[in-house]
């Protein structure tokens, strides 16, 4: 790990001859200090909008000053935080994230020696109070033959926020590149896009869909009763939020359910003609994006892909990719199988872990099992949260019964 030194001396300087009671001394901190250790696994490239905050511990009074300046503070007992807008790195790309750190118990005495050294780790904040991925339901149910029967694959989207959140102009999005497969992609997007698979955007004028705090919705590919079709221990999608119908000329290929409103195929790689699931291998990686209200299905019809190439067994491999800004992301989970796993196609700002059906997809071992988000342990009559930290290593369950199964 590569430290970020932005200069090591904080001058306790004493602005009172001396000291009597009842009497505040001022003390000039020279902030321009501190080692930033960068969050877990990246370097720091470059801050921007650096700030301290020193909380007081007995007044709780709170001086604000952006990195750098000096701030005179009273003797007493802080605690001290900061944050900053940070370009960060890591082994495959440059990118953008906000970070933020604390030092308990900083004291400001005149007593104390004038150099002060101190390390500072930092975390990259997660986006929280927004919607959050619940549940990944991607590897299919075993079918009479024992291999995966994919139309009852979904998944659940929940509202970690205090207030109602609309669905509408969500979009669900699975990636093209897979978690199993790396080569030195040039350029590698990854710290501003993502390359999509499949863009699937929920309708709405922006309030028709609310959804409640600490309540989930379902986005599946099927809105079926699947244990119609598949027999017990396939999921009854019928009740689902919304679906993914994909019209084509075949009118066996993909069944659309009525009652249940379609999300709009604002892009797939995929045929004309195919009908989209989840893919059952688990190695794409999967989020949810919140459509800017400029874009239209016209406007980002307009998009123009961008070209990529990479180095395959001697062979110069050149490729086109469709693709959204990392900033319409409001969560996004890494996926793939442990036993297979290369690298996480999103940036650590997006989600620092990944996580897996199954550890190892052979021998069909991940089939009818999901990934869950850790709840938070609520207090009573509050209102239930999940656990967010940015890394889905931490945050998820593995190998779990999918919820709409275990009911
Ligand atoms: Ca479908
Ligand atoms: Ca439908």
């Amino acid at each position: 790990m590569k430290k970020f030194l932005l200069s090591v001396v904080v001058a306790l300087v004493c602005f009172a001859s001396c000291k009597e009671d009842d009497e505040v001394v001022l003390v000039s901190v020279d902030t321009s200090a501190f080692t930033i250790l960068p969050p877990n696994g990246t370097e720091i490239v470059s801050l921007d909008e650096a700030r301290l905050t020193f909380k007081e511990m007995k007044s709780l009074r709170e001086t604000v000053v952006l990195w750098g300046e000096e701030v005179k503070l009273a003797e007493g007992l802080y605690d001290c935080s900061y944050e900053a807008k940070a370009v960060l790195k890591d082994e495959h790309s440059e990118f953008e994230a906000d970070i933020y750190g604390k030092y308990p118990d900083f004291i400001v005495s005149v007593d104390l020696p004038a150099l002060f050294e101190t390390e500072v780790a930092t975390y990259i904040r997660p986006k929280n109070n927004d919607f959050l991925i619940e549940e990944i339901y991607c590897a299919g149910t075993p079918n009479a033959k024992g291999t995966a029967y994919v139309a009852d694959t979904y998944m659940k989207v929940f509202n970690n926020s205090d207030d109602v959140l609309y669905a509408d102009r969500l979009a669900l999005v699975e990636t093209m590149f897979t978690g199993d497969t790396y080569f030195d992609y040039i350029p590698n997007p990854r710290g501003t896009k993502v390359n999509l698979r499949v863009l699937y955007v929920i309708p709405g004028s922006g309030t028709d869909y609310p959804i409640n705090p600490g309540q989930s919705f379902i986005i599946c590919s099927q809105a079926q009763d699947h244990s119609l079709i598949n027999g017990e221990g396939s999921i009854n999608l019928s009740d689902a939020d919304f679906e993914i119908f994909d019209e084509s000329s075949s009118s066996s290929l993909d069944i659309d359910n009525p009652s249940v409103p379609n999300a709009e195929k604002w892009y797939s790689s995929l045929a004309a003609t195919a009908a989209w699931t989840f893919t059952t291998q688990g190695n794409r990686s999967i989020a949810i994006a919140r459509i800017p209200e400029s874009e239209t299905i016209e406007s980002y019809a307009l998009y123009e892909p961008y070209e990529y190439s990479y180095v395959n067994t001697g062979k110069t491999m050149t490729r086109s990719a469709y693709w959204i800004p990392n900033d319409w992301i409001i969560d996004g989970v890494n996926m793939c199988p442990k036993d297979k796993w290369k690298w996480n196609i999103f940036p650590a700002s997006i989600d620092a872990g990944y996580t897996y059906s199954n550890e190892t997809n052979t021998n069909r071992a991940q089939l009818g099992l999901s990934v869950i988000r850790k709840s938070l342990d609520s207090s009573e009559g509050g209102l239930r949260k999940l656990q967010d930290t940015n890394d889905s290593s931490a945050d998820f369950l593995t190998a779990q019964t999918p919820t709409l199964l275990s009911k």
